[in-house]
């Protein structure tokens, strides 16, 4: 589907053309006290500051109750400790008493009404924590592998995350003005159309822009899905450095029911750069696709689209024009797992760090579990690291062998064990928010996915498969937050307790798993998953993942075809 050349430009360019500054009249309005919400145009502008104005769909019967949902900038999960205590300390004061850690590892305050919404993004900076570019038509989130034991690589390659984070930052000054200076951007309609960002130029991107590094065999950013995916080759005469990245383009999940020009696509390898190149490459991919993309359909707007119909040898044109040098053929790497690691294990430098499982992400505290109030105590006590991982979970890093008993202390008297946190399908689980906060959702995920993988774990404790690890990811709606395409099952929101069915991920994520039924009812979910995992259990060959059983043997019986990366990784 070509852009169509005479179309008009969708509204929201029309909005970024008019005010370049991304201000709108968020200033004002947050000024007003008798203003209970935003404009609609304003929701647009509150998306590049990292906030969504949204409604609590569970109250929307006794009428509309507006909430927002602050999404802060973390490039690769790190947060110091003094900055996890503010972070806390503002889900107290201002949320509603709850972190959400989210799959691109960060952080979101939910439940923040407009009188709050000043105090916590002032609160935010002072915690040295900034939520500009954490949404809207700019480059996301970086995702960087967090954990200190996989890869001796990995701190390097937290730098360079950094690095690109920083580089590719919007300059526009009204965030500061607004959210820190408390007041409206003082210029004129003139002079805000004036302003051009250095690097997005007037209109930003197309769409949203979305950035991971992986370092193989571990692909725990899923790191196909991402627009722009660098895997990090490691330098034979320096282990704990990059020589460089394979650069890989073009990936991206959301789609829409009912829709076939829209599909999730995983991304193609498009050759090797040198570490010193790094960010040249991001900016010459981030213009290319600001230059090529389609600014009339946002639901056509997306860099995979534009891979998708051009070509990757296109596109890796494009590139080594804008970067001024030829991309070296990719270097041989695979992906064998995704996840994360829980439990005590000793980081690369011989200290300690604690893998923690968040379930479906969610920090809180509930009756028989005091997660946040536990991970408060710790981190003030012995002033710990927190890390998020893309999976959803934490990380408590840095700690010293004298410090490792307390902690399991403080969590077990907190109902958190630290051993045998949760069965092996609940730990390579994930769910999007869904209900009631977010206003796509079409049915419950985070609310509903907890009881659906008890189900689950009953059936294969039934068929004596308990011990098998399947990834199993939720969404509420097609648009893919917590990358069902990629799992092994994967549940996607219809309708209020229908879903798709999807299956055939694997275990590197590496591979989009099929729709196996358009449309199950919660309670049809264990009969149709029962004669399915009967057939694995009995029909598998060795260890067979059911991703890989469905694949080679679900999706030919169902004349499936297998959609594996362009350039298939090699060993
Ligand atoms: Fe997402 C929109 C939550 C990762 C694809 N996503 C939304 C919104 C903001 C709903 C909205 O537009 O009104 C959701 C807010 C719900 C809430 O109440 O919190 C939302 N997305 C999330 C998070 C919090 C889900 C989670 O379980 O953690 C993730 C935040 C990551 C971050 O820190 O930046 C999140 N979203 C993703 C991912 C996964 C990823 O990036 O690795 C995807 C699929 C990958 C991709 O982008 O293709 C994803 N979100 C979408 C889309 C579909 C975009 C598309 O190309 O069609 C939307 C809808 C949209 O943008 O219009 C969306
Ligand atoms: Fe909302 Fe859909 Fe994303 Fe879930 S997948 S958070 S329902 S947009």
């Amino acid at each position: 589907m070509t852009p169509n050349p005479a179309a008009p430009l969708s509204k929201n360019e029309v909005l970024k053309q008019n005010d370049p500054t991304l201000g709108g009249q968020l200033g004002e309005t947050l000024a007003d006290p008798a203003l209970a919400c935003f404009s609609s145009d304003d929701e647009q502008f509150l998306k590049f500051h990292g906030i969504y104005q949204q409604d609590d769909r569970d109250l929307r019967k006794s009428g509309k109750q507006y909430i927002m949902m602050v999404r802060a900038r973390i490039s690769g999960g790190i947060i110091p400790p003094e900055q996890y205590l503010a972070f806390d300390d503002l889900s107290e004061r201002y949320g509603n008493q709850s972190l959400r850690i989210t799959s691109r590892q960060s952080f979101q305050w939910h439940g923040v009404v407009k009188d709050n919404l000043g105090p916590l993004m002032k609160g935010l900076n002072d915690a040295l924590c900034t939520t500009l570019a954490a949404c809207g038509d700019v480059n996301r989130n970086v995702m960087a592998p967090a954990t200190p034991a996989t890869s001796a690589l990995v701190e390097r390659v937290q730098e360079d995350a950094r690095r690109v984070n920083d580089a590719l930052l919007p300059q526009t000054g009204a965030y500061h003005s607004i959210w820190i200076d408390g007041e409206p951007l003082k210029l004129t309609a003139e002079e805000k159309q004036a302003f051009t960002d250095p690097l997005y130029g007037k209109q930003y991107l197309p769409r949203k822009f979305k950035i991971a590094f992986a370092i193989p065999p571990l692909n725990d950013t899923d790191v196909y899905s991402n627009c722009l995916g660098l895997v990090a080759i490691a330098d034979p005469a320096d282990p704990t450095r990059p020589l460089g990245y394979n650069l890989l383009c073009g990936g991206g999940l959301g789609m829409s029911h009912n829709n076939p020009a829209t599909f999730p696509r995983i991304a193609d390898v498009l050759g090797f750069f040198r570490a010193e190149q790094l960010v040249d490459v991001a900016k010459a991919v981030l213009t290319a696709y600001r230059d090529s993309g389609d600014r009339t359909n946002r639901k056509h707007a997306r860099l995979k689209y534009i891979i998708a119909e051009r070509g990757a040898d296109w596109f890796r044109q494009e590139i080594e024009a804008r970067a001024g040098f030829k991309l070296e053929p990719a270097r041989p790497f695979h992906f064998d797992r995704q996840g994360d690691l829980f439990g005590w294990h000793r980081q690369m430098d011989g200290r300690w760090f604690l893998g923690l499982y968040v379930e479906t992400g969610r920090i809180k505290d509930t009756p028989d579990r005091q997660l946040k109030t536990a991970l408060r105590r710790i981190v003030a006590t012995f002033r710990t690291e927190v890390r998020l991982t893309p999976s959803q979970n934490l990380l408590l890093a840095g700690v010293t062998t004298d410090q490792k008993d307390a902690i399991t202390a403080e969590l077990g008297a907190h109902g958190i064990p630290v051993e045998n946190q949760a069965g092996a399908i609940r730990r390579a689980s994930m769910a999007c928010p869904s209900m009631p906060t977010c206003g796509l959702g079409l049915a419950e995920s985070e609310r509903a996915l907890p009881g659906i993988l008890s189900l689950i774990e009953t059936l294969l404790a039934d068929l004596q498969l308990s011990e098998e690890e399947i990834i199993i990811r939720m969404t509420g709606c097609p648009n893919g937050c917590a990358r069902p395409y990629l799992a092994e099952i994967g549940f996607v929101g219809r309708a209020p307790g229908k879903y798709s069915l999807y299956l055939g991920g694997n275990a590197g994520t590496t591979r989009l798993n099929q729709e196996y039924r358009a449309s199950v009812k919660v309670d049809e979910i264990i009969p149709v998953l029962r004669p399915l995992l009967t057939r694995w259990k009995s029909e598998r060959t060795g260890g067979e993942r059911l991703g890989d059983f469905c694949a080679r043997v679900i999706w030919p019986e169902q004349k499936i075809a297998l959609v594996t990366p362009a350039t298939p990784e090699t060993n």
